[in-house]
């Protein structure tokens, strides 16, 4: 059983207790807040037990016993006797109807009783045809269909960050069962899109049948939906729908380039191709005899030869272009660019010096500063920035100025322990409906950086939005916007708000924004970067970490900055820490 299983029947749980509304508020809260420990938990229960048993299992933060318990029976049995106990008397429809996003008890059991819909099809169509009229509000009704459709937006799709490890499990594990010369995973996932509809792999072998055999047999593997010679499709843990596909090593590289995709960059490429005499397949490049200049026309032009390509470089080389990094390849205006030799040198992970957005348990994080700050200086961190949420927020155990004193103090002791990284004071500052911060600016002055983030009042007209968040960027004191969108994928949508003026202000003030390494925020999106960057935002890459296993999510947000463009020096943890300060004008 995966972790994100394991968080979802406490989830349910959390639900269920709800929507029977016999138990104390803090039971629930003890659920909710040990599901979401646990889904965003690096390491995987099931090892975490088989080392340490029921007592590491409680060792995690916000695990209690009798959740641990709890966590112990699903890993040995795959089953929970409470969990069928307390779901006798709740009826299965409502416990659904709690999962469209804005949905609580109260409305589920209002859909059920009232609206009686079977299913969430159902509701939406009783909606739509005026049903529910009567009993919710028209606000209501158009959140609750806008729930619906973020929940489908993500149907059957999963997030980059719960792919990424399968397929490199799945890499890692065929690369030892034999002789590979060349293996890849492709589509979405190369190209590290946010979202993932399948899995896809290709590699290059002497022996398919071997490594066909060892694909559908490896653990892991929970059905096998076909089975060729040269390819197969498997439904891997966590629903995971992976393609294996073999190729002649000889052609690799054009294959590697088709898979990998974009459909769309494909189909650019290919109509260039023709305008200077050439067409691209997945088998190789056919030099035409004569120009062409659409598709229809390619069966006319008469091949004169044939080029196969055994690596990726070999297919944009003969189109007269540089090779494309796969981040970029959606179209965008990349073709040109590497026909003109233009593309960005885009920014990497070993480029990121520190990362500036950290929670400890001084707030909601789970480890302390001491354990957060070793952690980033095994990563190689120049410095590290402590960032907890303030107490106006109303999040448990924010921070008020008593707090932020004894902090302070804290980070000296550990400084002194840790001299060679540079432990940064900040923190995560609200941005409040008019766009005020909710802490004095007295309090502010004592930081070495702070962050505003809005947490609250997400839907305000886009005119209010706006001037709310330019308030916040043109503060002194704010230097970073977290998570500025504040979309949450398959949950919210981004708030509405006129980008291009609120770009022009962070340009202005010197305020960056942030890209969110954070699992389900991947936010700032790639194409906001893009066009951030023409205004001359800067930006800045954190993981939001509120456990020290997420600072390892760093690559996500790097990959969400390299398909918007961005290049070392549009981020600003990437400088060294006085160039850093300097920045911020401290
Ligand atoms: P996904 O799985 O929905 O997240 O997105 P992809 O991009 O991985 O799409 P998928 O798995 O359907 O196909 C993998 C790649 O195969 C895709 O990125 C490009 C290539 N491909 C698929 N269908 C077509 C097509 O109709 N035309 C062209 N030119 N390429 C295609
Ligand atoms: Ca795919
Ligand atoms: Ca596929
Ligand atoms: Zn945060």
């Amino acid at each position: 059983m995966t972790n994100k299983e394991i968080g979802q029947t406490l989830y349910k749980i959390a639900k269920i207790l709800e929507l029977s509304n016999e138990k104390g508020r803090f039971r629930i809260v003890a659920y909710e807040r040990a599901a979401q420990t646990i889904e965003s938990y690096v390491e995987n229960l099931s090892e975490v037990y088989k080392k340490g048993g029921l007592k590491a299992i409680n060792d995690i933060p916000g695990v209690g016993e009798s959740i641990a318990e709890k966590i112990e029976e699903l890993l040995k049995t795959g089953k929970l006797k409470y969990l069928d106990e307390i779901s006798a008397n709740v009826p299965v429809n409502e416990v659904q109807f709690m999962q469209i996003p804005g949905v609580g008890p109260k409305m589920a059991v209002k859909i059920a009783k009232e609206i009686k819909a079977q299913d969430i099809d159902d509701l939406e169509a009783k909606i739509k045809k005026g049903k529910a009229d009567e009993t919710i509000k028209e606000k209501t009704r158009n959140n609750i269909l806008r729930g619906i459709n973020i929940m489908r937006k993500l149907t059957g799709r999963m997030l980059i960050t719960d792919a990424l490890p399968i397929a490199e499990k799945i890499v890692a594990y065929l690369k030892k069962q034999t002789d590979l010369g060349k293996i890849d995973f492709v589509g979405s996932l190369r190209r590290m899109n946010e979202t993932i509809g399948d899995i896809d792999i290709v590699a290059a072998t002497s022996e398919p049948k071997k490594i066909i055999e060892a694909f559908v047999k490896m653990p892991g593997v929970n059905n096998v939906l076909a089975e060729g010679p040269n390819k197969a499709m498997v439904i891997f843990e966590q629903n995971a729908h992976v393609d294996l596909e073999i190729v002649p090593e000889k052609e690799y590289g054009s294959l590697l380039q088709h898979l990998t995709g974009s459909k769309e960059h494909n189909i650019a490429l290919r109509g260039y191709a023709l305008t200077i005499g050439r067409s691209v397949s997945e088998h190789g490049l056919k030099i035409l005899s004569a120009k062409r200049e659409s598709a229809e026309s390619e069966k006319n032009g008469k091949m004169v030869s044939r080029i196969t390509c055994p690596d990726e470089e070999c297919v944009y080389r003969n189109l007269k272009m540089d090779w494309i990094p796969p981040e970029l390849r959606e179209n965008r205006g990349e073709i040109q660019v590497a026909l003109e030799h233009r593309l960005p040198k885009l920014i990497s992970e070993k480029d990121i010096k520190g990362d500036l957005h950290v929670h400890s348990n001084w707030s909601d994080g789970q480890n302390t500063i001491s354990d957060l700050v070793r952690t980033s200086e095994k990563i190689g961190y120049e410095y590290v920035v402590i960032s907890d949420h303030t107490v106006g927020l109303g999040i448990a155990n924010g921070l008020d100025e008593k707090d932020l004193e004894a902090r302070q103090k804290e980070i000296e002791e550990v400084q002194k322990k840790y001299p060679k990284i540079k432990i940064l004071s900040s923190v995560e500052v609200n941005i409040k409906a008019n766009g005020d911060l909710d802490i004095q600016d007295w309090m502010l002055e004592k930081l070495e950086i702070v962050t505003a983030s809005v947490h609250t009042s997400f839907f305000q007209d886009k005119d209010t939005t706006t001037k709310r968040m330019i308030r916040a960027i043109s503060h002194p004191h704010v230097d970073i916007i977290g998570h500025p969108s504040g979309r949450i994928i398959g949950q919210r949508e981004p708030y509405q708000v006129d980008w291009p003026k609120v770009f022009a202000a962070c340009a202005k003030y010197k305020t960056a924004l942030e890209i969110s390494a954070f699992p389900n925020r991947l936010d700032l999106t790639d194409t906001l970067c893009q066009e951030a960057k023409k205004y001359g935002v800067k930006f800045a890459i954190n993981t939001d970490s509120h456990q020290i296993h997420h600072l390892d999510l760093m690559r996500y947000g790097v990959s969400v900055a390299r398909r918007g463009w961005l290049q070392k020096e549009d981020i600003i943890n990437t400088l060294d820490l006085n160039d850093l300060l300097d920045w911020f004008g401290r």
